[in-house]
């Protein structure tokens, strides 16, 4: 502990210079332009006597949780500053949980009910301003009325990421389960850990070593991230590696933020990481350049398979039985091994077959017959089918030089502690989880997981951090505190729209005829906005929105209603950064109008007519609910103690951070060990699409072309410039697009142009362009770029449609996800970009 954490005021002396010192430094690094958060800074200093300081936090989807003082004088919230994590690895904040209080008295809070205005088109920006009782009771009203039409299914309820707190966030979710309404299932960024899972298990988020423990890797490669703006405080422990002696590599197509601080920066084609990584995973097992006692020892590689069926060998294909594992390539059950039905080795003492749970020295490597059955290693079957991954080709279609390919090879089989640390940049383009796959297989066989300083690093470190918070009690689902007899059924995201414009899911009839959300801008951040704003709009009944701004989704709705802020509400959540879970004290009543979510979602269940099942609970009492669990129980945590200590370890403890796998600790896979074969790969959603005929060929990681953003693509002979949507530094999503302090240093979207590709198409810096392909445009000024190379473009993620001259960033992407992964492809994406002419 720092010591000098107080929860309730009296901020001590040291924490006081710290705030400062950090909102000074932000500042600074910021350069010129940060006036307002200078002054700040400054401000912090003065403490009048009279000043309350409320330590709360920031519940955005960044993956950071920032801990954060709010500085409250006569009732309002005046500036907020940092407030310390029980460790100062994990203390930060960042410049928009500085602006926190800047975004809680804008003029562009929304601050009552408003209705379209009658007649009016959606989009026309006509509203009437109406009681809670009017909109309250006409929403329900307009809901049961679809529902008693067109069954309860056609009523969607949606909460997406917008806020991380497990009693606002989860709102509207919960009314699907007292209705029996629909829910689009989460898709924004999981692809990556689809793949991890298949290998190390942990499901989507829980690939991640605790972050603190990267400070002893040896070699740390940036890979498809930004930390630099997208984790600035995980950015933070990556420097500390840095000073403890660790080399850093960013592979990247362009000259990211992140990469200008690295030892090597590595240049990337789009969409070809992929590649890269079979053909390093091909030499290093190729040439044997793994741990093959850590290879016997704690993966599948010497796990027998079957020539005839792929499956593996197993207690009852010998001495007969039932099969006790499920082998169902039609649903979505996914296969493993049942410890009661054990896989076959092959045992080096004695040239027999062994139960993989008896022998203590099974062969790496061999073909057998068993029984009369063909046999094989996993790890030769890998081999085999690695070979056609070669450095040459990698190399050609990357354009990264076979030296470097090579030095990166090096690496991984030094031995050396080496951390992958990633996010979601190759995530989003199709085929991702595939390099998750590759890149989980390469880090088990190279010992790259479990050791200290080693691991893949990315969000979800604390996987534990967030189950045992019961963030899905709150949210409805898992030991569900409500006991409504309805079935809730969920829609991958990227169907539901082909959904609501059918009115077909999987061959059925599915009628979609009503939408509500909250913690989320659907119309903003799904991909393909055009599918929003030409279709789903068009065919949907019923539109509503609850935001805290107008914002693109706020813009096209019926109904907005005005959400309270996160500093108007108390809250807690887990984390994905750090092993902490976390309380947000609520710090000034909700302002104007607003109302909890809590509230407004419970007002509709009793309007529903469902109240009986959804008694109305004060924020506290869902958190008493999230804390009741056996996990939570055996840790010790209730709501006492977080309201005390402020955050809570989850896992692991300051001494020994948490490592999947780690300290002699199985992985949470079905066998305990890392996966590098799955017998019969599953897709994640199954929304009638064709996946069975894909997920087939991913017993191992193969290569799969993404759909337009790589060298060899269709889409780019129409469309060359690949087109990226960056997380900005200024923004969290969608979220802070109007903060007067930020567009001091961010101003307005600009799309990012190489010096290149400005001068072949004739483009000058600050020109109005268009960006363009077959689904959309945006027009907008160029800003010619040096850290682009060649036929890469992005414009920075997040800003409203009304922000661009016309069209937005969003219209471009894709409406659509990896058929296997379901995660949504927002980079694999094309576009042309041309001077605008009106
Ligand atoms: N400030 C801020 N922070 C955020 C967010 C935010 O909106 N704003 N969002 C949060 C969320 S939910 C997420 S998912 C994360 C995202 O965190 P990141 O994944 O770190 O963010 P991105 O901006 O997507 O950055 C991805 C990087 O991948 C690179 N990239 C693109 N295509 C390729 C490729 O083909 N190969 C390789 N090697 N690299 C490629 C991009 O150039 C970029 O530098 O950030 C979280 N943090
Ligand atoms: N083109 C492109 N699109 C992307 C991405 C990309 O890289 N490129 N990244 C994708 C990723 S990884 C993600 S995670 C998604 C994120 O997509 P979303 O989950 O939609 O993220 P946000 O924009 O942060 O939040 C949505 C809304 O929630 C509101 N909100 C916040 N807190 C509250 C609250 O307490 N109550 C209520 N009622 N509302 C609240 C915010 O004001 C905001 O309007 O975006 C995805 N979209
Ligand atoms: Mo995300």
């Amino acid at each position: 502990m720092s010591g000098t954490k107080s929860p309730h005021g009296g901020l001590t002396r040291r924490s006081f210079l710290k705030t400062t010192g950090a909102a000074a430094g932000a500042a600074a690094v910021l350069g010129t332009g940060a006036v307002g958060l200078t002054a700040m800074a400054e401000d912090a200093s003065s403490n009048d006597s009279g000043e309350k300081v409320i330590s709360t936090i920031c519940r955005a989807n960044c993956f950071q949780a920032c801990m954060l003082n709010a500085h409250v004088r006569d009732g309002k919230v005046v500036k907020m500053s940092r407030a310390d994590y029980p460790e100062d690895i994990y203390s930060g904040c960042c410049l928009r949980g500085l602006a926190m209080h800047e975004r809680t008295y804008s003029d562009n809070r929304l601050k009552y009910p408003l209705k379209r205005v009658e007649g009016t088109e959606r989009g026309a920006g006509e509203w009437e301003r109406i009681s809670w009782e009017q909109a309250i009771q006409e929403i329900a009203d307009k809901i049961k009325d679809i529902q008693s039409t067109y069954g309860e299914r056609a009523m969607t309820f949606n909460s997406a990421s917008g806020n991380y707190g497990a009693v606002q966030g989860g709102a509207i979710d919960r009314l699907a389960y007292v209705t029996g309404g629909t829910a689009p299932a989460g898709m924004y960024d999981f692809a990556m850990g689809w793949g991890t899972n298949r290998v190390m298990g942990g499901n989507v988020f829980g690939y991640s070593n605790e972050p603190k423990d990267m400070v002893d890797a040896q070699h740390i490669i940036i890979w498809g991230t930004n930390p630099v703006w997208a984790q600035p405080q995980t950015w933070r422990i990556i420097l500390a590696a840095k000073d403890n002696g660790a080399r850093l590599y960013c592979i990247d197509p362009i000259r990211s933020a992140t990469s200008q601080y690295v030892d090597e920066y590595i240049q990337i084609h789009c969409g070809t990481d992929l590649y890269v990584t079979l053909a390093i995973l091909n030499e290093i097992v190729k040439n044997d350049r793994i741990d093959v006692e850590y290879a016997k020892q704690c993966t599948t590689s010497p796990f027998l398979i079957r020539e005839d069926t792929g499956l593996f060998l197993r207690r009852s294909d010998i001495e007969g039985g039932p099969l006790a594992s499920v082998r169902d390539s039609k649903s979505l059950n996914s296969v493993g091994y049942d410890k009661t039905d054990p896989v076959y080795v092959m045992d080096e003492a004695t040239g027999q077959i062994a139960l993989y749970t008896e022998c203590e020295h099974p062969v790496l490597e061999g073909e057998f017959e068993v029984d009369g059955i063909r046999v094989k290693t996993a790890y030769t079957a890998l081999k085999e089918h690695m070979a056609q991954y070669t450095v040459e080709d990698a190399s050609e279609l990357s354009g990264i030089p076979v030296e470097t390919i090579n030095k990166i090879i090096d690496i991984y089989a030094s031995g050396d502690r080496v951390t992958a640390y990633t996010q979601f940049g190759i995530d989003h383009y199709r085929g991702g989880h595939l390099w998750g796959q590759a890149l989980a297989i390469l880090h088990a066989l190279t010992n790259n997981l479990s050791r200290h300083g080693t691991g893949i690093g990315g969000p979800g470190a604390p996987k534990g951090a967030l189950s045992p918070l019961g963030q899905n009690t709150a949210m409805g689902r898992g030991t569900n505190p409500i006991k409504a007899d309805k079935v809730m059924t969920s829609i991958a995201s990227c169907a539901w729209s082909e959904v609501v414009a059918t009115g077909k899911f999987r061959g059925q009839d599915y009628p979609i005829k009503g939408y509500i959300g909250n913690c989320d801008n659907i119309a903003s951040n799904r991909g393909g906005q055009r599918d929003w704003l030409d279709k789903d709009v068009k065919n949907l009944e019923l539109i509503v929105d609850i935001d805290f701004e107008m914002t693109d989704t706020a813009r096209y709705s019926d109904y907005v209603l005005p959400a309270a802020f996160w500093l108007e509400c108390t809250d807690i959540r887990g984390n994905f950064s750090n092993p902490y879970i976390v309380y947000g004290e609520k710090c000034i009543d909700p302002l104007w109008e607003c109302k909890t979510d809590n509230e407004i979602s419970t007002l509709l269940a009793e309007a529903l007519g469902v109240g009986e099942y959804y008694p109305p609970r004060t924020d506290e009492e869902w958190i008493d609910i999230c804390f009741d669990s056996d996990t939570m129980r055996a840790k010790g945590f209730n709501q006492e103690r977080i309201k005390k200590e402020r955050a809570l370890r989850c896992l692991g403890t300051p001494e020994e951070p948490w490592i999947i796998g780690g300290y002699g600790e199985e992985f949470p896979t079905q066998s305990g060990r890392a996966e590098i074969y799955n017998e019969v790969p599953t897709a994640r959603y199954d929304y009638g699409q064709d996946w069975q005929s894909e997920a087939k060929l991913e017993q191992f990681p193969i290569w799969k072309e993404p759909y337009e953003n790589w060298p060899g693509s269709e889409a780019k002979k129409k469309y060359p410039l690949s087109y990226l949507t960056l997380h900005e530094r200024g923004r969290t999503h969608t979220q802070w697009f109007g903060c007067e302090t930020l567009r001091e240093i961010d101003p307005e979207p600009y799309v990012h142009v190489s010096p290149q590709d400005a001068e072949s198409r004739g483009i000058e810096d600050m020109e109005i362009v268009e960006v363009f392909n077959d689904r959309g445009h945006c027009v907008i000024k160029a800003v010619i770029d040096n850290a682009l190379p060649e036929g890469v473009c992005f414009i920075p993620k997040g800003w409203q449609m009304d922000q661009f001259i016309e069209g937005s960033f969003q219209e471009m992407t894709l409406n659509a996800g990896d058929w296997c992964a379901g995660g949504y492809v927002f980079y694999d994406a094309t576009v042309e970009i041309r001077k605008w002419e009106e």
